[in-house]
C-alpha cells in the first residue's frame, strides 16, 4: 500500500512537470491584439503547443510590448528574441528587396499581391539569411487607402499635408506628393491627428479602425494603392537547436498560418471598410483623375525602386509585369 502510493506520488510529479514546456520562445510582435496578424500569430502559438504536446511554447508579446517595431529586426538577428513579426516595408533601409511591397499600384489586388510575393519570396529569403534569420511566413495588410479632412479628388489635394509615414517607401510616395511624412507607430496615430504632427494617412481600413479615424478625419478614399505585408522571422541558429519535431511543428503550424491569414486578411478588407462607413466616415471610390495621376507616380516609383535595385531587382520586376 505504502508502495503504491509513492508510485503515484511520483507519478504526479512527473506528470505535472511534463506540463512544462521544455522549449520556450518569446516572441516580439508590434501591433495590437485586435489585428488580423496577431489574432493569427496567437492561433499559431497554439498550434505550435498543441502539434509538440506542449513541449514547445511560443508566447506572444504583441503590441511592441517587449521590442520596439524598429528594433525587431536587430533584435531576432542577435538572439535577444527568437522570433518576431516585424512590417516588411520597415525594413526598407536595410535593403531594396524590403521596399518593394510598398510601391504604389504594383500589386493592387491580393491575387497580383500573392504573385508579387511568391516572385520575390526567394529574393528576400535570401537576404534574410546572409542575416542570419529565416522567413517562416507573411501575411498581408488590407489595401491601402487615403484618410483626410477634406475629400482628396486630385494630387494636388495632397499638397502641404503633413502625411503619417510608416516606411522609406511610404516617406517617398509624399514627397512625391509634395507633402511631408512624419513617421508615426499605429498606436500612437491618434495622439499624432489629435496634437496636429499629421492631418492625413494612407493605410488599410484595419489600422483605420483599430486607430478610430473617425474622430479626427471624415474622408476615406479607397484607392487600393498597394497590399503591404508583415513577415514572422526567426534566428537561424535558434531553429537549429530544436529538435527535428519540434523543426517541423514550428514549419507546419507556419504554413497553416499564412494560408489562413491571406484568407483573414481578404475578410477584414470587406468587414473594416463597412465599419469605417458605419462610423460615420464618407467612404468614397476614388476619381479617375486621381488614379491616373497616382499610378503614374506609381509607375515612376517602380522604376526608381529597380534602377536602386540593380540587375536583380529589374529582372524580378519585368517577371512580375
Ligand atoms: N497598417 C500598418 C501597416 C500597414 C497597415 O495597413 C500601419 O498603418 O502602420
Amino acid at each position: 500500500m505504502k508502495f503504491f502510493n509513492m508510485a503515484v506520488l511520483t507519478f504526479a510529479v512527473i506528470s505535472s512537470a511534463s506540463t512544462t514546456a521544455a522549449t520556450r520562445w518569446d516572441m516580439a510582435t508590434p501591433y495590437v491584439d485586435a489585428t488580423h496578424h496577431t489574432k493569427n500569430i496567437i492561433q499559431f502559438a497554439d498550434d505550435v503547443k498543441t502539434a509538440t504536446q506542449g513541449e514547445f511554447e511560443i508566447i506572444v508579446h504583441s503590441g511592441a510590448s517587449l521590442i520596439k517595431h524598429k528594433e525587431i529586426p536587430k533584435a531576432v538577428r542577435s538572439q535577444q528574441v527568437p522570433i518576431g513579426e516585424v512590417f516588411i516595408g520597415i525594413m526598407g533601409n536595410d535593403d531594396p528587396i524590403f521596399k518593394l511591397d510598398n510601391i504604389p499600384f504594383l500589386a493592387t489586388d491580393f491575387e497580383q499581391a500573392k504573385k508579387l510575393y511568391d516572385i520575390s519570396k526567394s529574393a528576400i529569403e535570401a537576404k534574410l539569411d546572409e542575416d542570419g534569420l529565416m522567413l517562416l511566413y507573411s501575411v498581408p495588410w488590407p489595401p491601402q487607402g487615403i484618410y483626410s479632412k477634406d475629400p482628396i479628388t486630385k494630387i494636388e489635394d495632397f499638397k502641404g499635408a503633413k502625411l503619417r509615414s510608416y516606411s522609406s517607401t511610404l516617406s517617398r510616395l509624399a514627397i512625391l506628393l509634395s507633402a511631408s511624412p512624419t513617421t508615426v507607430q499605429t498606436v500612437e496615430i491618434p495622439q499624432a491627428f489629435s496634437t496636429g504632427i499629421v492631418n492625413m494617412m494612407i493605410t488599410s481600413p484595419t489600422t483605420g479602425v483599430s486607430s478610430q479615424a473617425w474622430d479626427y478625419v471624415n474622408n476615406y478614399t479607397d484607392v487600393q494603392a498597394w497590399i503591404p505585408k508583415n513577415m514572422v522571422i526567426v534566428n537561424k541558429r535558434a531553429f537549429r537547436r530544436l529538435d527535428k519535431p519540434l523543426q517541423t511543428a514550428l514549419l507546419t503550424s507556419a504554413a497553416a498560418a499564412e494560408q489562413r491569414g491571406w484568407e483573414m486578411a481578404i475578410q477584414e478588407t470587406k468587414m473594416k471598410t463597412a465599419e469605417l462607413a458605419e462610423h460615420g466616415m464618407n467612404v468614397t471610390a476614388p476619381s479617375d483623375t486621381l488614379m491616373t495621376e497616382l499610378k503614374k507616380i506609381g509607375n515612376d516609383m517602380a522604376t526608381e525602386w529597380a534602377n536602386e535595385a540593380g540587375s536583380e531587382g529589374k529582372a524580378l520586376l519585368s517577371e512580375y509585369k
